[in-house]
């Protein structure tokens, strides 16, 4: 067999890179599908040394035309749609777009496929949030759905579409139901990239605090170098199923920033009570986290615990890294990177 082409919607995302750097290191051609924007700085591509290897075409999920377009030219062996509005706080502010691209954008993927190439293999990009206010701790591939989202309801949508093509089509489609997964590619928004750059921006002077808003949501955080490795052995495996990606741990995200913080080398201690509450640093007595409650959401996921058992027993994957490695990774590495900035503006 000669080599293997990919296709990845949502090259320029977190997973997208990751997903990138580890196929194109099993042999694969990769073909990165990017939506058009006026930015074309592929950062996430660049920090892994790969933004020449990707052969990046415009790739809208919002474009049926475009979508047929591109399969049929480059005929993928395999699709990985990772491509959505993936920032739940935003989904209550953008609940048709987010819909459009989350749900319909997938539906319209699966009907290019299914007209082009029944034959693919296709990887859907579901979520943990399907469980959002959950009915079983921990949650497995039998636990039923409740989400509490536009963006939840979005890929609900999409993953019983994918099931729903597997089943009436024979395709290979499969879910993906991944837990939250972070490292230093994760967007800014998101709570632990908010966390770790805004602490590493005040250890350098650079901002005074960090503003954040339910600290006690608990979350299942693995490493995402890790889980895109779940995402190919998936479409690896001799029959198409649904699994469910996690660390089986859960953490708070208050236990997030204090150990973030201890890496930072702040002594910090939480003084008051709710949107009141702030998070000190013993050390200079200065204020480093506040409260508020614009980063509250209307209806909250309060905790998500995984239990990876499946795909454990039956492709053989398992998390590597432990929270606290997760958190002194994603530290150090905005540490560095805002240190660079900082001797970057020094020198201009
Ligand atoms: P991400 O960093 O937000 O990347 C998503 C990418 O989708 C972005 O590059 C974005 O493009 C692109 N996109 C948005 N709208 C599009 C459209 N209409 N057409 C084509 N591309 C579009 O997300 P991620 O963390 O890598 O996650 C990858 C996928 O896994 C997403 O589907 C997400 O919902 C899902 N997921 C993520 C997690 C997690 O913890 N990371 C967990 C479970 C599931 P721009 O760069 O131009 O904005
Ligand atoms: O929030 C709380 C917030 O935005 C995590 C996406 O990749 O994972 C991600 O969704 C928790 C929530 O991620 C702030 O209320 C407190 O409880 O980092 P997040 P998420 O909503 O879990 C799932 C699996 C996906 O599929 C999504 O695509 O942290 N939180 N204070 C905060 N969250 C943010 N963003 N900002 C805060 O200031």
């Amino acid at each position: 067999m000669g080599v293997k082409r990919a296709l990845i919607t949502g090259i320029r995302g977190q997973d997208g890179a990751y997903l990138a750097k580890f196929l194109l290191e099993k042999g694969y051609e990769v073909i990165g599908g990017d939506r058009r924007s006026s930015d074309g700085d592929y950062w996430r591509l660049k920090a892994l040394g790969i933004d020449k290897e990707v052969k990046i075409v415009y790739l809208d999920l919002l474009e049926l035309t475009n979508i047929m377009r591109v399969i049929d030219k480059y005929k993928p062996d395999e699709v990985y749609n990772l491509a959505a509005q993936s920032f739940v706080q935003a989904s209550f502010e953008q609940p048709l777009l987010t819909s459009e691209v989350n749900a319909l954008g997938v539906l319209r993927i699966l009907e290019a496929l299914r007209v082009f190439m029944p034959e693919v293999r296709f990887y859907q990009a579901s979520t943990s949030e399907l469980f959002g206010k959950v009915q079983a701790i921990p949650q497995d591939e039998n636990t039923p759905f409740y989400p509490r989202s536009p963006y939840g309801v979005s890929k609900l949508f999409a993953f019983w579409i994918t099931k729903n093509y597997r089943e009436a089509y024979g395709m290979f489609a499969v879910n993906g139901i991944l837990f939250n997964h972070e490292s230093p590619l994760r967007g800014l928004e998101f709570v632990t990239r908010k966390i770790t750059y805004g602490l590493a921006r005040i250890k350098y002077g650079l901002q005074d605090k960090i503003i954040l808003g339910n600290l006690e949501a608990k979350r299942d955080w693995g490493y995402a170098p890790e889980y895109v490795e779940a995402m190919w052995l998936m479409l690896q495996a001799d029959t198409p199923e649904d699994y469910v990606v996690a660390t089986g741990e859960t953490h708070s995200v208050r236990e997030f920033v204090e150990i973030a913080a201890e890496v930072c080398g702040f002594q910090l201690v939480w003084k008051g009570k709710g949107t009141e509450e702030r998070g000190i640093d013993q050390k200079t007595g200065k204020t480093i986290i506040e409260i508020s409650s614009e980063f509250y959401r209307p209806a909250e996921v309060d905790i998500l615990l995984g239990n990876p058992r499946k795909i454990y027993e039956k492709l053989g994957w398992k998390p590597r890294t432990s929270f606290r490695e997760l958190v002194q990774i994603m530290m150090e590495a905005d540490l560095k990177l805002v240190s660079s900035q900082v001797r970057a503006h020094r020198t201009l």
